[in-house]
């Protein structure tokens, strides 16, 4: 049996859904750029690198442009998705996230962010979630995005636990995909389609069975 003692958290998807604020600001792009584009294209931009959504988006428009011209788009997209988290507050914090993140601590489970994004000091701070974690590693702090383990290995590392003895929680494919690859139990939350691939699925953090944390689970939490 693995008694798991590190919990690590995707944020994007996982702890507030921020994934419709990226949405419109690649979507104000895609438009001033005549690339069509959808809430469904939006699905593969989630848990991956800025530099990669915006790849994936010059492709859905078979566009190519200068390296000067890709970092103007993407600190354009930026700046519009910053004003965007810029207001948000606990109200956007996604249902049952306080309630595990309480019961964790109160089981000295060790709590670190693992987080695509660049902008995760933004909003943790503006939902108030800073303080709950132990261990921050975002955007800022890897080279390689997911699927590569690297943003999870860095945060197990940083809390002092073994990758065999931390639990992720992910909402995207390739973040699921990186906590296989980094040996941790993958916990895949939100749309069973494209979580297949998880040890253990729920709908929302609400539905998590704290069992999980004893011993490694095929299936599914209901
Ligand atoms: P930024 P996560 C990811 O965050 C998002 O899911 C993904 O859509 C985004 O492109 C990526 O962060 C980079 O974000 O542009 O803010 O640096 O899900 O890994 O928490
Ligand atoms: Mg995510």
């Amino acid at each position: 049996m693995t008694e798991y003692l590190g919990a690590i958290f995707d944020l994007d998807g996982v702890l507030v859904d921020t994934a419709k604020y990226h949405f419109l600001a690649w979507k104000k792009l895609a438009d001033q750029l005549d690339i069509p584009f959808t809430e469904e294209d939006n699905e593969r931009l989630k848990g991956v690198s800025r530099i990669k959504s915006l790849d994936i988006l010059l492709s859905l428009g078979n566009k190519s442009y200068s390296e000067d011209e890709r970092n103007k788009f993407m600190e354009q997209k930026n700046k519009e998705y910053v004003r965007y988290i810029s207001q948000m507050d606990e109200r956007e914090i996604l249902p049952g996230v306080i309630e595990l993140l309480n019961q964790l601590k109160d089981r000295k489970l060790k709590i670190a962010l693992g987080s695509a994004s660049k902008n995760s000091g933004l909003i943790l701070k503006n939902t108030k979630l800073q303080d709950y974690f132990d261990v921050i590693v975002d955007g800022n702090d890897v080279s390689k995005a997911k699927p590569d383990p690297e943003v999870f290995l860095l945060g197990a590392k940083r809390i002092g636990i073994p990758a065999s003895q931390c639990i992720v929680f992910e909402d995207a494919y390739a973040g699921i995909e990186a906590a296989k690859k980094a040996g941790m139990l993958a916990i895949g939350v939100g749309n069973r389609k494209s979580l297949a691939h998880a040890d253990v699925h729920v709908e929302t953090l609400e539905n998590l069975d704290l069992s999980v944390l004893k011993s490694k689970k095929d299936g599914d939490i209901k």
